[in-house]
C-alpha cells in the first residue's frame, strides 16, 4: 500500500496546518501529540472496561496484582503525566481535580495550560455507551517566571483558546479538533494505531431537525426553556417536529450535533438552589465544545450571551449550554429574550 492510500494522520495534518498559517514552534504539536497518545491509552482501557471483573481469567490482569482502577481516576492521571512529560506545560486544570496542578519538580515547564475533563459522561462506562475526553488549550498571559501560573492564565474567555478538541471513545475512536481554522475529524485505524483524517473541514448543518435535552428536568426548567422546546416539539407548517435524541454523555450529544445538526442544550435549573447555572462546567466542556461549534459554523450561548465572551470567575464554574445549528440557537436566544413566547 502506497503511503497515499494510508491518508493524512493527525500529525502531518497539525504540521500542514502550521506551515500554512504560521507561528509554529513545534511545541503545540509536542503537546498535542501528548495528547493524542494519552487518548490512545485511555481508548485502550475503555476498551476493555466490560473485562475488568474477569482480567483475571483470561491472564491479563497486572502481575503486580494491583486493583483495576475507576477508568476516569486513570483517564485523568493518564493524561496529566502524559502533558507534564511534553514540558511545554505551565499548568492543568482537571475536572477531577480540585485546584489547578503545578508542573511537578525536575520537569520542565512551558507556556501552554490545558483544562481537560479526563472522561466525560464516565457513568455510562458500565452500559458501553460512548464517552470522551474534551480539552481546551490556552497560552500562558501572566509575567509570572517560568513554570508558575496565576489565576488569569486559568480563567481565561473562550475566545482567547488557542485550540480545543475532544477525543469519543464510540464505534469508532475519533479525534476532533480545531486551531480557529475550521474543524478536523479523525478516526483512528487500530492496524496502525493511528488517527487519520476522515472528516476534513467539518460544517455543522443548519436547519437540523434533532433536539436533546435531559427533558426528565422539565418541571425545574425557566418558562422560557419550554416555551422554546415546545416549539421545537410541534409541527410548523410543512416542517415536522424535531426528533428527540439525548445520550447523556456530552461528548457524543455534541458530536451528533456537529454532524447531523440540531440543537443540544443543557439549561439552567432550579433543582438545586446552589446550582441555578445548569450542570456543564465552562471551562473544560462548555467552551472548548463552543470554539468547535462556531468554527463549524454553529452557535454556542448559554441563552442569554455567547459562551465564549463569558469571563470565567473559578475554574470549575458551570453554565448553561444552548449548542448546534445557528438556527436552532439563535431561536433560543429570542426566546429567552423575551421576543418570541407561548404562544408562537
Ligand atoms: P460528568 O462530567 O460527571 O460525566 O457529567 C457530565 C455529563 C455530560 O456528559 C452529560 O451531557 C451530562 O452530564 C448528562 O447529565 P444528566 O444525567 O443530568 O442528563
Ligand atoms: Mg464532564
Amino acid at each position: 500500500m502506497s503511503a497515499g492510500e494510508i491518508g493524512t494522520t493527525v500529525t502531518q495534518h497539525l504540521l500542514s496546518q502550521q506551515a500554512e498559517h504560521g507561528g509554529a514552534t513545534g511545541a503545540f504539536t509536542r503537546l498535542i501529540n501528548e495528547l493524542i497518545l494519552a487518548a490512545k491509552i485511555i481508548n485502550r482501557e475503555v476498551n476493555k472496561a466490560g473485562l475488568a471483573e474477569i482480567l483475571g481469567l483470561t491472564g491479563n490482569d497486572n502481575v503486580q496484582g494491583e486493583q483495576v482502577r475507576k477508568l476516569d481516576d486513570f483517564a485523568n492521571d493518564v493524561v496529566t503525566r502524559r502533558l507534564f512529560h511534553s514540558g511545554h506545560i505551565c499548568a492543568l486544570g482537571s475536572e477531577e481535580e480540585p485546584v489547578p496542578m503545578n508542573v511537578p519538580d525536575g520537569y520542565r515547564s512551558g507556556n501552554y495550560i490545558v483544562l481537560f475533563d479526563p472522561l466525560d459522561g464516565s457513568s455510562n462506562i458500565d452500559a458501553n455507551i460512548p464517552i470522551g475526553t474534551i480539552f481546551s488549550i490556552l497560552r500562558k498571559r501572566s509575567d509570572t517566571p517560568a513554570g508558575k501560573y496565576d489565576e488569569s492564565d486559568i480563567l481565561q474567555p473562550g475566545y482567547m483558546q488557542v485550540a480545543a478538541g475532544y477525543f469519543l471513545y464510540g464505534s469508532s475512536t475519533m479525534m476532533v479538533y480545531t486551531t480557529g481554522t475550521g474543524v478536523s475529524g479523525f478516526t483512528l485505524d487500530p492496524s496502525i494505531g493511528d488517527f487519520l483524517l476522515s472528516h476534513p473541514n467539518i460544517k455543522m448543518p443548519s436547519p437540523g431537525n434533532i433536539f436533546s435535552a435531559n427533558m426528565g428536568n422539565w418541571d425545574y426548567w425557566e418558562p422560557a426553556t419550554k416555551h422554546y422546546l415546545n416549539h421545537l416539539r410541534s409541527p410548523m407548517g410543512a416542517k415536522p417536529a424535531y426528533s428527540l435524541r439525548y445520550v447523556g454523555s456530552l461528548v457524543s450529544d455534541f458530536h451528533r450535533t456537529l454532524l447531523y445538526g440540531g440543537v443540544f442544550l443543557y439549561p439552567a435549573d432550579s433543582r438545586d438552589p446552589k446550582k441555578p447555572t445548569g450542570k456543564l462546567r465552562l471551562l473544560y466542556e462548555c467552551a472548548p465544545l463552543a470554539f468547535i461549534a462556531e468554527q463549524a459554523g454553529g452557535v454556542a450561548s448559554t441563552g442569554r450571551e455567547r459562551i465564549m465572551d463569558i469571563e470565567p470567575e473559578k475554574l470549575h464554574q458551570r453554565v448553561p449550554l444552548i449548542i448546534g445549528s445557528r438556527e436552532e440557537v439563535t431561536l433560543a436566544e429570542q426566546f429567552y429574550a423575551g421576543r418570541l413566547g407561548e404562544k408562537t
